[in-house]
C-alpha cells in the first residue's frame, strides 16, 4: 500500500469515526459544502416519494407511500394535507405499499403507478397467507385524490413474505420498469435449470404504460411469462434508477449474508442468483451452473459489499442540484448503517471509478473499504432518494423526508472549490 493511500485511508477512517460520533444527534454529511434538513415528518413507514410539478413560488408538493397503512399521503410544504388513496395491503415482513412512479406525461394526464401487496381480507392484513398478489395499478391524480384503479400487472406474492421488490419507474424510453424479488422460490429464474419454469419472480419487468408487453423486450419471442422479462437472477432489490446521461437502467441487489450489489442492467441481464452473488471471480463454479435463457447474458456487479449493508435505494443526482461536482453521480442508501454512499461513474458511464488499489476488485471487503464511499450518516433505513429542483430528497422508514442542499453559508462565487478538493483526494484509476 502506498503512503498516499495509507494516509487517505486513515483520513477516511477518521472522518467516519467523527461522523458516527455525531450521528445520534441527527443527519451528517461529509461534504462541508452541503447541508441537510428535515422537510417532512410524521409519516408512517414511508417507502416511496414523488415530487409533483408545481408552479414557481408555490409550496412544494409530493405524494408519499406508506408501507403498512397502504396510504398515499399528499404533502404540501411540511404538512400532510390529505390522504390521496388508502389501499388494502398485506404488510408482513417486506410486503406493503412499496413503489410509486409518475407517468412521463404526468403534468397533462396525472397518471400515478403504484406497486403493492394486495390483502385478501377487505382491509389491511399482516398474516402470512392473508395475501392476494402483488399488483401494479394506475391511478389519476386530480389534485387531492387518486380515484379508482386501472390494473396494469398482477404478480405472485407467495411464499415470501420477503423479497417482494416493489420499486417501479419510467425510463426515457417511455417504458415502465419494476422489480420483484425471488419470493424464496427456486426455479429457472433463480438459475435452477431443472426447477420450475419462469414464474414472475426474481425479475425486472418492462412494460408499455398500459401494461402490455413491448415487442422489443429481450425475451419477447419466448412468449408466456418471459415476454415481460428485462432481467432475471435477482434475489431482491430496493433500488432502481436510470442514468440521466445514457438512459441505462441500474439497480441495487441484496445478497443473503454476503455480497450486496450495484449493477448496470442491460437487456437480457442474468444477475446470477442463486448461483452467483458478487463477482464471478469469487465463485467456485463460475457461470457454468447458470440457467441461460436464449439471449441472456450474465454480468458482474459494478460494485459489491462482501459483508452485506442491506443496500436499498440508488439515485443518480439530476443535473447540478447539489452543484456541478456532484452532477449525475450516484447515491446509494442502506438498511444496516443509516448511511448514504457516493459513487462516481466512469467517463463512458459503463462502470464506477474505484478510489484505491483495495477497491480495484470492485468489492468492499472491509469497513475501511466501505468507508471510502461514505457520503452521510444518520438517515436510518433509506427507502427512496429523488432529486428536486432545490436539492436531493431522502425518504427514511422512520417517518421523515430529508432535503440535502448546498450550504447557505457557502462563499460565492466558488462554493464548490473545497468539495472538488475533497473528491479529488480519491485518486482516479
Ligand atoms: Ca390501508
Ligand atoms: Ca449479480
Ligand atoms: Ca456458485
Ligand atoms: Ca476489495
Amino acid at each position: 500500500m502506498s503512503k498516499r493511500v495509507r494516509i487517505l485511508r486513515n483520513v477516511a477512517m477518521f472522518l467516519h469515526a467523527t461522523i458516527v460520533s455525531t450521528a445520534a444527534f441527527g443527519q451528517s454529511l461529509l461534504d462541508p459544502a452541503l447541508e441537510v434538513e428535515t422537510v417532512v415528518s410524521g409519516l408512517t413507514q414511508p417507502t416511496a416519494l414523488a415530487i409533483l410539478p408545481t408552479g414557481e413560488g408555490t409550496p412544494r408538493e409530493m405524494l408519499v407511500c406508506e408501507k403498512a397503512t397502504g396510504r398515499v399521503q399528499h404533502v404540501r410544504g411540511a404538512d400532510i394535507v390529505g390522504t390521496a388513496l388508502d389501499l388494502h395491503v398485506n404488510s408482513r415482513s417486506e410486503r406493503g405499499l412499496l413503489g410509486m412512479a409518475l407517468h412521463p406525461e404526468f403534468a397533462s394526464n396525472g397518471w400515478v403507478y403504484l406497486y403493492y401487496t394486495a390483502s385478501n381480507t377487505g382491509g389491511d392484513s399482516f398474516d402470512q397467507n392473508a395475501v392476494q398478489s402483488h399488483r401494479v395499478e394506475r391511478y389519476a391524480w386530480d389534485g387531492s385524490s387518486l380515484g379508482s384503479p386501472t390494473p396494469i400487472l398482477e404478480l405472485p406474492a407467495l411464499p415470501g413474505p420477503n423479497h417482494d421488490g416493489g420499486v417501479i419507474l419510467f425510463l426515457p424510453d417511455g417504458k415502465l420498469y419494476g422489480v420483484i424479488g425471488d419470493l424464496n422460490r427456486n426455479g429457472q429464474l433463480q438459475n435452477f435449470a431443472t426447477g420450475p419454469v419462469p414464474d414472475d419472480t426474481g425479475i425486472i419487468f418492462r412494460l408499455n404504460d398500459d401494461g402490455s408487453e413491448p415487442t422489443d423486450n429481450p425475451f419477447f419471442t419466448l412468449g408466456g411469462l418471459m415476454a415481460k422479462v428485462y432481467a432475471y437472477g435477482v434475489r431482491n432489490s430496493f433500488g432502481l434508477d436510470f442514468d440521466p446521461v445514457t438512459g441505462a437502467l441500474w439497480d441495487t441487489e441484496n445478497g443473503p449474508r454476503t455480497f450486496d450489489e450495484i449493477n448496470r442492467v442491460v437487456p437480457g441481464f442474468n444477475s446470477g442468483w442463486e448461483r452467483i452473488m458478487g463477482p464471478v471471480a469469487r465463485d467456485s463454479e463460475g457461470t457454468s451452473d447458470l440457467w441461460q435463457a436464449p439471449g441472456a447474458q450474465y454480468g458482474d456487479p459494478l460494485f459489491s459489499w462482501r459483508a452485506t449493508i442491506g443496500v436499498t435505494s440508488i439515485h443518480f443526482i439530476r443535473g447540478d442540484v447539489l452543484g456541478p461536482t456532484l452532477a449525475h453521480r450516484v447515491l446509494v442508501g442502506d438498511n444496516n448503517n443509516g448511511s448514504l454512499y457516493l459513487f462516481e461513474p466512469s467517463g463512458d458511464r459503463a462502470t464506477l471509478v474505484m478510489p484505491t488499489p483495495e477497491t480495484e476488485d470492485r468489492v468492499a471487503d472491509s469497513t475501511a473499504e466501505r468507508t471510502l464511499f461514505l457520503f452521510g450518516t444518520g438517515f436510518g433505513i433509506v427507502t427512496d432518494i429523488e432529486s428536486g429542483a432545490d436539492g436531493v430528497y431522502v425518504c427514511s422508514i422512520g417517518g421523515n423526508v430529508y432535503r440535502i442542499h448546498g450550504a447557505s453559508t457557502s462563499v460565492q462565487p466558488s462554493p464548490w472549490g473545497d468539495v472538488k478538493r475533497l473528491y479529488r483526494s480519491r485518486p482516479r484509476r
